[in-house]
């Protein structure tokens, strides 16, 4: 009994202390929680992967080729992006930042060449409260 409480007080303290060690400040606005990430999103015939992903405000989603080219784009079905033929050798790449205005909602893309053929589609989700995607993307 003795020996399981000290235990048990034990692992409260590391618990606590973890707790308390992470954030690195008292700021509790979301786009301070880290640093800005880069997330990378391989293009290949025809899909892109990972087909959905979440990210913060300040984070770059990058989309890079692979294998040979076939005139893929990455193009946001709003218009908030759209590559274009930029995808014209195997590891050539587009990129786009996501802001504060970004944040809680979820983007949906395609490939304007493979979606109807191939549903060449994705999505990318901002922040945490951002929706789930439709079906499909
Ligand atoms: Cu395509």
């Amino acid at each position: 009994m003795g020996r399981g409480s000290a235990f048990s007080l034990m692992m409260l303290g590391t618990l606590l202390l973890a707790a308390c060690g992470g954030g690195g400040g008292h700021s509790m606005s979301p786009t301070t929680a880290r640093a800005p990430q880069m997330f990378v999103v391989e293009i290949d015939d025809n899909s892109f992967s990972p087909k959905s992903i979440s990210v913060q405000a300040g984070d770059t989603v990058q989309w890079v080729l692979r294998g040979s080219s076939h005139n893929h784009t990455t193009t946001e079905a709003n218009g908030l992006w759209n590559s274009g033929q930029v995808f014209t050798t195997a590891g050539a790449t587009f990129q786009h930042t996501f802001t504060d205005a970004d944040t809680g909602h979820t983007y949906q893309y395609y490939c304007l060449t493979h979606q109807a053929c191939c549903q060449m589609q994705g999505s990318i989700r901002v922040g945490d409260s951002a929706p789930a995607p439709n079906p499909g993307y």
